[in-house]
C-alpha cells in the first residue's frame, strides 16, 4: 500500500513537471525551488522589459516631435534660400547692367545729357526715378558721380519736393551756398553741382541738358 502509493506520489509529481513544462517553464525538474526562483527572475525580467518600452515609447514621441519640428525648420530655411537666391540674381543682373549697390538700392549713373524730365523719363522706363537723396551717407554717396547730374528734386509753388513726393523742409538738404538762388526766375529743378562740397546741389531750368 505504501508502496502503491509512492509510486502514484512519483506519478503525480512527473504529470506536475510534464504540465509545468508544458506551461513553459524551462527548469531543472529535480528542484521545484529553482524553478519558483527562475520563474521570480523571469518576472523581474519581464516588469524591467516592459518599463523598458514604456520608456522607448516616450523616446519615440518625443523624436517623433523633434522630427517634425526639424522638418517645419528645414522647410522654412529651404524657402529663405529660395529668396535670397531670387535676391542674389537680381544682384547679378543690375551689376551686369552697371547699378551700383549701396545701403538697400541700386544706382544707375548715365552719362547721356538729358533735360529733367527726359531723365526722369529714362529712370521710370528702368522701373527707378530721379535719386531722392535721404541722409548725409546717400549725398555723399551721389557726390561720387563727379559730373552735374539731375536729382529728383523739383520746386512746386514756393516748397522744394521730391520725386516721391515728400516735402524737402522735412528732410536735411544739401544746397550749394546762395542756393536755391532761382537765377532768372526760371530754375525749378534740383541738380549736384559742386560735388566737391557736402553742400553740393543747384537749382537750374529743366530744360538744362544734364
Ligand atoms: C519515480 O520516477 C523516476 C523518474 O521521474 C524514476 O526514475 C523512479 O524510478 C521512480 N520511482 C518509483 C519508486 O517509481
Ligand atoms: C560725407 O563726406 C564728408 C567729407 O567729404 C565727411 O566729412 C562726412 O563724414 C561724410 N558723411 C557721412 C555720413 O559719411
Ligand atoms: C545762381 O545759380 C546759378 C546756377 O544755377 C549760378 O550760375 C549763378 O552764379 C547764381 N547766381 C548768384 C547771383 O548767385
Ligand atoms: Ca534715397
Ligand atoms: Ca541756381
Amino acid at each position: 500500500k505504501h508502496g502503491h502509493s509512492f509510486s502514484d506520489l512519483n506519478a503525480s509529481h512527473k504529470k506536475l513537471l510534464v504540465q509545468q513544462s508544458r506551461s513553459g517553464c524551462n527548469c531543472n525538474p529535480s528542484s521545484l525551488q529553482a524553478c519558483y526562483s527562475q520563474r521570480n527572475l523571469a518576472n523581474r525580467r519581464l516588469s524591467s522589459c516592459n518599463s523598458q518600452v514604456r520608456s522607448l515609447g516616450a523616446q519615440r514621441s518625443s523624436l517623433l516631435r523633434q522630427v517634425s519640428g526639424l522638418r517645419s525648420q528645414y522647410a522654412a530655411v529651404v524657402k529663405q534660400r529660395d529668396v535670397l537666391q531670387g535676391q542674389l540674381n537680381v544682384f547679378v543682373r543690375y551689376q551686369n547692367y552697371g547699378w551700383k549697390y549701396y545701403r538697400g538700392s541700386f544706382y544707375y549713373f548715365s552719362t547721356s545729357k538729358a533735360n529733367w524730365q527726359a531723365s526722369r523719363n529714362y529712370c521710370t522706363a528702368r522701373g527707378a526715378d530721379l535719386v531722392v537723396i535721404n541722409d548725409a551717407f546717400e549725398n555723399n554717396f551721389t557726390r561720387e558721380v563727379k559730373r552735374i547730374a539731375w536729382i529728383g528734386l523739383y520746386r512746386s509753388g514756393s516748397n522744394w519736393r521730391w520725386v516721391d513726393g515728400s516735402y524737402l523742409s522735412s528732410r536735411a538738404s544739401y544746397w550749394a551756398p546762395k542756393e536755391p538762388n532761382n537765377s532768372g526766375n526760371r530754375e525749378d529743378r534740383g541738380e549736384i553741382w559742386l560735388y566737391n562740397n557736402i553742400e553740393n546741389w543747384n537749382d537750374a531750368p529743366w530744360a538744362d541738358a544734364n
